[in-house]
This record gives structure tokens, C-alpha cells and sequence, in this order.
């Protein structure tokens, strides 16, 4: 659909407005909520990376990309998060200390929010006790954790550790993923459970609570 690439555009020149519209326009015309995503947004923002790695485009730029991707989404929600047999859990979900990258966080938290699952959002730049904490004052199940950055990925072995240190280990699900995050990596670390998308995780984080 001719639409998705112009949303595509839209998002890459940071033109909030135009996203808007556009995705509206799109699931007007019949388009499907996760193809408006996946070929429009998401196709968008990673054509934003590239130019970012080839100082093709600057951290403002990549920044209104940024504001227009929400302006998307924002859209989006009701309708991705709709339907289906709801889980029942909460889950503590955030950013790891020192990484400030938001977007697939947020998508990962509305995925499990249509879960059924209640979110406790702890932001981004979380430090491991802060999760933990989080997690024991609100007996969340799980705690899902997202790293965009090769020098903060680290961090999620130190979540790891701080729900040993903290004795809840056995109680509470770890889940990883971002971009440079894998499942040889997750194993690693420690985490429970690797998935590559934002549907993926929330699929997960509701079966890991039926099991
Ligand atoms: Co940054 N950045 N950035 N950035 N940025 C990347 C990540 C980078 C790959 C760009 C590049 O060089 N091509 C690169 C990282 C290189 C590396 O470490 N290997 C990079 C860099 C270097 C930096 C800075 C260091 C740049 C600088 O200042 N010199 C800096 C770091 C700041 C910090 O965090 N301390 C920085 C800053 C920024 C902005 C603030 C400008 C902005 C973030 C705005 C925001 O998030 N509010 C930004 C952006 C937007 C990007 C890119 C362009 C897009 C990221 C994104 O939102 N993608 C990114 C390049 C790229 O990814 N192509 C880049 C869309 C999003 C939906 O995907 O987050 O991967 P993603 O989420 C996916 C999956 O990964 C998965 O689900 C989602 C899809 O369904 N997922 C999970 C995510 N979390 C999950 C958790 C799960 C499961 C799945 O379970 C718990």
C-alpha cells in the first residue's frame, strides 16, 4: 500500500502531523494495525538508524523521528492492544541504567498490556535495584527489560544478580531483548526469557504465567 511508505517518510522528516494523518488514512483504507506498524512506522525508524550511522542525520533529527513514531503509535494502541483472552500478572518493565531508548520498550509494554497484563513502567535509565524494588513492592511476576545499546546490555546480568542478591529470584520471570540483545546472550546472563519483538514478549509473558 502506497500509504505505508509515505508514512514511512513522514516519520524519517520528523513530520508528527503528517504521521498522524496518515496512519489514520491508512487504517481507514482497510490497512492492518501491525502492517501500519511493521511497513510504516517501524520501516520508517529504521531507515532513520542507518542514516543515524552514516552521520547522514543527527541526534535532533533522530529525536522528531522519534516524537513522530509516538504520534503513530498513539494511534495504533487501542487497536493492537485489543481483543483475545486476557492474562492476568504484572510486570515491571524498563530501560536499563545508562540507555535512554524508549520506543520499543513502550511498544513491548502496550503488546502486554493487551495481554491483560497490568504494567508498571519504570521509565528508561533503570538501575537494577530499582527493578527489583519495584517488582517487591508491587509482587509483579515478571520483570521485562529492554537495552538498545552494546555498552548497556550489561546491565540486564546486573538485574540478574540484584534478584538474587534481593532472594526473589525463584519468584519472578526475567525477560530481555532490544536490539542487540539475543538469546545466546540471555542465556548467558542468566534471563529467562529472550524474544525478538514486542508481540513476541507479550505472548511470553503471558504463557510464562499460565505455566
Ligand atoms: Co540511538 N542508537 N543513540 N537514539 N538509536 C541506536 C540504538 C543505534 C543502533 C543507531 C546506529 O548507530 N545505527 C546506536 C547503538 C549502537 C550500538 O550500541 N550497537 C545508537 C546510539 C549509538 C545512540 C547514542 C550513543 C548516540 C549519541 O549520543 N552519540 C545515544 C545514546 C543515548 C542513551 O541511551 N544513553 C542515542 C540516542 C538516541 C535518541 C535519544 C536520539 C533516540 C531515542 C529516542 C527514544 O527512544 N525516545 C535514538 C534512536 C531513536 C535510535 C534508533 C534510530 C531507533 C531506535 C528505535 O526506537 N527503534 C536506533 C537505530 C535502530 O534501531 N535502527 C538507535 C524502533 C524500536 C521499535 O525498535 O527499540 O529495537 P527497538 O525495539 C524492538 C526490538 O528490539 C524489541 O521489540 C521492538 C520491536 O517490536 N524489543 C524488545 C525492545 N525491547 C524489548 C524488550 C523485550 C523484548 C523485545 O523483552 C523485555
Amino acid at each position: 500500500m502506497e500509504l505505508l511508505g509515505k508514512i514511512s517518510e513522514a516519520l524519517q522528516k520528523g513530520k508528527a502531523k503528517d504521521v498522524k494523518e496518515l496512519v489514520q488514512q491508512a487504517l481507514d483504507a482497510g490497512a492492518e494495525p501491525q502492517d501500519v506498524l511493521n511497513e510504516g512506522l517501524l520501516s520508517g525508524m529504521n531507515e532513520v538508524g542507518i542514516k543515524f550511522k552514516n552521520n547522514e542525520v543527527y541526534v535532533p533529527d533522530v529525536l522528531i523521528a522519534a516524537r513522530a513514531m509516538k504520534a503513530g503509535t498513539e494511534i495504533l494502541k487501542p487497536l493492537l492492544v485489543a481483543g483475545g483472552i486476557k492474562a492476568k500478572g504484572k510486570v515491571v518493565i524498563g530501560t536499563v541504567k545508562g540507555d535512554l531508548h524508549d520506543i520499543g520498550k513502550n511498544l513491548v509494554a502496550m503488546m502486554m498490556e493487551g495481554q491483560g497484563l497490568e504494567i508498571i513502567d519504570a521509565g528508561t535509565d533503570v538501575a537494577p535495584e530499582k527493578f527489583i524494588s519495584l517488582a517487591i513492592e508491587n509482587d509483579a511476576q515478571i520483570i521485562a527489560c529492554s537495552a538498545l545499546l552494546t555498552t548497556t546490555m550489561g546491565e540486564m546480568k546486573a538485574v540478574v544478580e540484584a534478584a538474587q542478591a534481593a532472594g526473589i529470584r525463584d519468584k519472578i520471570v526475567i525477560m530481555v531483548g532490544g536490539a542487540p540483545v539475543n538469546e545466546t546472550f540471555a542465556k548467558t546472563i542468566g534471563a529467562d526469557i529472550y524474544t525478538p519483538d514486542a508481540a513476541s514478549a507479550a505472548e511470553e509473558a503471558a504463557a510464562s504465567l499460565k505455566a
